[in-house]
């Protein structure tokens, strides 16, 4: 047997940074999320080219079958609004309907939208601590509702996928608008 060794993990996760090699990155501008926001007065005025949020994320297993395997993200949504409504995520069921997600706040603040396959829908606030359990059949989308960068951890297994067709075609059933200063989901 060789002498076991310890090892620095090959990632860290320090304050709403998650550092490795094998972090991947990827953003969202808003010409991503064509037609997702109510005012398209507004979209359109506004620079195709705006950083919406961004996904660092670690997947060990690069096989969408992977059963039993778990992906991990931070994702870091910047403050802003098209017309009312406050930057967000494109937000999706997972494609494997049973599989479920946790997500926590770590910086800033906001709303997790949750929405059933009822088109039920509900919101819960995302603050530093927040911990957020995302049932299995039910769409998630988080809008940033502060002035600074809203950054939460996500945990969701490998083989969930993502459905977003479902959300481009029909929506969420309510938006997270701002009304004379508070967030609603109207
Ligand atoms: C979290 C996880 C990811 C997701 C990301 C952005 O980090 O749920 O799976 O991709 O948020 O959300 P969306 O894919 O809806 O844009
Ligand atoms: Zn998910």
């Amino acid at each position: 047997m060789e002498t076991p060794k310890i090892i620095v993990p090959p990632l860290l996760f320090v304050r709403d940074l998650l550092l490795g090699k094998e972090v991947a990155k990827s953003s969202r501008k808003l010409s991503d999320l064509k037609n997702l926001f109510l005012d398209q007065k507004s979209y359109e005025a506004m620079d195709p080219e705006t950083l919406l949020y961004e996904v660092y994320s670690y997947i060990p297993v690069q096989d969408d079958a992977a059963n039993g395997a778990l992906n991990f993200g931070i994702t870091h949504i910047y403050p802003g609004k098209v017309g009312q409504e406050y930057f967000m995520t494109k937000g999706h069921f997972h494609a494997q309907d049973d599989r479920t997600e946790y997500y926590w706040g770590i910086e800033g603040e906001g709303v997790l939208i949750l929405m059933d396959r009822k088109r039920n829908i509900r919101g819960e606030k995302m603050f530093p601590g927040s911990l957020h359990y995302i049932p299995g059949g039910v769409a998630h989308r988080v809008a940033n509702t502060g002035n600074k960068v809203l950054s939460f951890a996500a945990c969701w297994p490998s083989d969930a996928g993502h459905d977003y067709e479902e959300i481009a075609r029909t929506g969420f059933s309510a938006r997270l608008m701002d009304v004379d200063g508070i967030p609603q989901l109207i």
